[in-house]
């Protein structure tokens, strides 16, 4: 499939999409949507691949929906946003929270409605200091989707995330930070090297306990402790016997750094 709407490389176990419409901040359409599928679906079936960058051209980062795809003639049957959702945005979020690898997203502009909550359903957002998060759903009558209500109030807390959810406010990169919605602001001109460092020590890193950790992270939001207790000795009982345990046990071992082949 070739690409429109969005920017898509795979290289030394990483992967970058951008999203390509700068003109739109970035907004998602139905095609943007199937050129999101293809690519992921990609980087879900190379097995070499141990990182994956998200992030947007120009001076957003996602605006959302593109609302033009929404604006009906009078008379005319509005779009089934819920056929939408189930078939663009619910696939999308839990992809990027189930990938087997760490999800980091640049938000290099504003995020704003599913654009926002996308990102949240990444592992790690850095955030440009001019970026902003904009839960704009209420401004045309909507609730938060793609996750939006799932994230938020674990994310910040309710009360928190019920004044983001209602007012429409902007939330700058640098609150959101502060807040401990996103992992860390930055500098814009220091976005791409901090982003850059993080994805090269995510393609050394032992992939696959990375992948399990987020596995067991995310199982905790419904479990109790006991249930947790489960959830890690099972996980922690495959990564027993992995070849990247071993690399780490041998190479703390011998005082050198290890070598993790993600395997
Ligand atoms: O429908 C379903 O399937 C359900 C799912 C819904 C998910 C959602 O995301 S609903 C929420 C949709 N998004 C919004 O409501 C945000 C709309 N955009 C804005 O409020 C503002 O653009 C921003 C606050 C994000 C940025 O403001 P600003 O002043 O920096 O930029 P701008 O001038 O508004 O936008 C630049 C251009 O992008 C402009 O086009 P123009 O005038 O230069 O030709 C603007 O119309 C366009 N644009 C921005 N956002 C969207 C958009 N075009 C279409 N859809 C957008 N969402």
């Amino acid at each position: 499939m070739s690409y429109q709407n969005i920017l898509f490389q795979s290289e030394a176990g990483i992967a970058r999409i951008t999203l390509n419409r700068p003109d739109r901040l970035n907004s998602f359409t139905d095609a943007m949507h199937a050129e999101l599928r293809d690519a992921l679906s990609h980087v879900k079936g190379d097995g070499s691949l141990r990182a994956l960058l998200l992030t947007g051209a120009g001076r957003g980062f996602c605006a959302g929906q593109d609302l033009s795809e929404r604006e009906v003639p009078p008379g005319m049957e509005p779009v089934d946003i819920g056929a939408t959702i189930e078939r663009n945005y619910k696939p999308l979020v839990l992809t990027l929270q189930t990938l087997p690898m760490p999800v980091v997203c640049a938000v290099n502009g504003v995020a704003a409605g599913a654009g926002a909550n996308v990102a949240l359903a990444c592992d790690i957002i850095v955030a440009a200091k001019s970026a902003s998060f904009i839960q704009a759903f209420c401004k045309i009558g909507l609730l938060p989707d793609a996750g939006g209500t799932y994230f938020l109030p674990r994310l910040v807390g309710t009360g928190r995330a019920i004044g983001l959810a209602l007012t429409g406010d902007k939330l700058s990169a640098e609150q959101a930070a502060q807040w401990g919605l996103i992992w860390k602001c930055v500098e814009d001109s220091e976005l791409s090297a901090t982003v850059e460092a993080l994805l090269q020590q995510f393609a050394a890193a032992p992939t696959r306990a990375l992948a399990a950790t987020k596995e067991a992270l995310h199982a905790s939001a419904g479990n109790t402790l006991k249930a947790q207790l489960d959830v890690e000795r099972d996980l922690q009982q495959m990564l027993g016997r992995s070849a990247d345990f071993q690399e780490g046990v041998a190479a703390f071992r011998a005082k050198r750094p290890p070598r993790f082949s993600g395997r």
